[in-house]
């Protein structure tokens, strides 16, 4: 009979190559040596440390599929995964302080960019010696960022941008915005631009007292007529699709990643089970815990599974938004039930930071609604299947 692995189901080891196991158990070792043991406190102080970017780039896990040319590692979607995997068993800030540099800085400034875009900006941030940010959502445009109102007006030499960005992870500690607005010398259509911190009439200010995803700082990007040249345009896109190519990779690792937290909290409530005992046995021998582990076990098991077979198809270049939006929805919401389920299941001490799971369920809500909360992206699967638009 072949043997079962409980905390690998369907053998997700034996589909990974020989390379990816290798850099995703690199990128454990960073997470578990590095991250694990600074969460708890940069949790409860929200406090930002801007040097673990430096650290990231030292473990090489930023841009991991940007070329080597370009400070990157050259590897595969799947590996991208992987690391996000890791990364967000120990905290979704952390997660997303890495898919922000690497897929909506790294990534737009790479496929988007002028060759001296990518020289001077790709190898810094390959490094985390620079901080990226990516401005799309303003106080009125969140789900509809077409709707967004920030201007590029077209002046001698370059460009005037004016505008409000609102809930910008990294903002505040930024070097590099990529920002996006309506241009009006392109015919009003969205176009990318590269800022850099310190241009005048450009501001980041913190975003206080949130209770969630407390180890990554968020921002506005306020822009009262900041004045860019011509090299600040992101030549190489125009129109929405330009911020979307950017968010499929971020909403892509995003699906990796909450199975990661989701299995921290999964792993922590079958052991709390395991430990504690009520009514004379553990808590793990009572039919509705084992019910609530199973739940668990076989959602992490098929979630992780659709982010594998989404991620090959990345690499082979097949696959659609539409499937993206499919496993960031299924994988978030998931991992966000799980985690509430084992707040529940670890009593009165899970609601203590010790035992970590209520920081998981608290950074999830977050991650179910940035990048396309759970709710847009069941109607772009809508709209895929009916082929009726519901959004308005
Ligand atoms: P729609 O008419 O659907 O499309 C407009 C144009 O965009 C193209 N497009 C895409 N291209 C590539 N990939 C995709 N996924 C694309 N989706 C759409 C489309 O082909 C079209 O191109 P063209 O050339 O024909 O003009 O646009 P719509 O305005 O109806 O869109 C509706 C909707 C809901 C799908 C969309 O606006 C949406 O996804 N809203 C959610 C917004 C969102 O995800 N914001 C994320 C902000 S960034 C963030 O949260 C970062 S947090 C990161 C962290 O900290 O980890
Ligand atoms: P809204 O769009 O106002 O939505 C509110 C509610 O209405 C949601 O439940 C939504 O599902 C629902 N809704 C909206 N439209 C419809 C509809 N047509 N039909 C039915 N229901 C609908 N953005 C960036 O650009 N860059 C970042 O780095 C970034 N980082 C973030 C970090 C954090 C911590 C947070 C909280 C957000 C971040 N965001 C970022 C913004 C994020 O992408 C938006 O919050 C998200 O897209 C939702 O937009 P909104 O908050 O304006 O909500």
């Amino acid at each position: 009979l072949a043997r079962f692995d409980w905390e690998d189901p369907f053998r997700l080891e034996d589909q990974l190559s020989e390379d990816e196991r290798m850099l995703r158990d690199a990128a454990r070792a960073f997470a578990q040596d590095r991250l694990a043991p600074r969460i708890i406190a940069a949790w409860r102080e929200e406090r930002v440390e801007p040097e673990i970017f430096a650290e990231m780039g030292e473990a090489g896990i930023l841009g991991t599929t940007i070329p080597e040319e370009f400070g990157g590692l050259g590897a595969g979607y799947v590996t991208y995964g992987l690391v996000a995997r890791e990364i967000e068993r120990v905290d979704s800030g952390y997660r997303s302080m890495m898919s922000v540099q690497s897929s909506l800085v790294m990534y737009p400034i790479w496929a988007y960019g002028s060759d001296e875009q990518r020289a001077r900006y790709l190898p810094k941030l390959a490094r985390g010696e620079w901080i990226g940010c990516f401005g799309l959502t303003e106080p009125d445009a969140g789900s509809d960022p077409g709707s967004m109102k920030t201007r590029a007006e077209k002046i001698d030499g370059g460009y005037r941008l004016t505008g409000t960005k609102m809930w910008i992870s990294n903002a505040p500690i930024a070097d590099v915005f990529v920002v996006w607005a309506k241009s009006e010398a392109h015919g009003g259509k969205i176009r990318g631009f590269v800022l850099e911190k310190g241009l005048r009439g450009l501001s980041a200010p913190k975003i206080e007292g949130k209770l969630s995803l407390r180890s990554s700082v968020t921002g506005e990007i306020v822009m009262e007529g900041v004045e860019v040249g011509e090299e600040a345009l992101l030549p190489g896109v125009e129109g929405l699709k330009g911020p979307f190519g950017c968010l499929n990779r971020a909403r892509y690792g995003i699906a990796w990643g909450v199975m990661g937290a989701a299995e921290f909290c999964w792993q922590a409530a079958r052991q709390y089970g395991l430990d504690r005992r009520q009514f004379g046995k553990p808590l793990a021998q009572t039919q509705l815990y084992q019910r609530k582990l199973a739940d668990m076990q076989t959602e992490i098991a098929l979630g992780l599974q659709a982010a594998l077979r989404v991620g090959r198809l990345m690499d082979e270049g097949r696959a659609a938004p539409e499937m993206i939006s499919l496993i960031k929805r299924n994988n978030c919401g998931k991992a966000l039930e799980i985690a509430r389920m084992a707040r529940d299941m670890h009593g009165g001490n899970g609601i203590s930071e010790a035992f970590q799971v209520m920081r998981h369920m608290c950074n999830l809500e977050t991650v179910n609604t940035y990048e396309g909360t759970h709710d847009v992206h069941a109607l772009i699967l809508g709209r895929a299947q009916t082929g009726l638009q519901a959004f308005f």
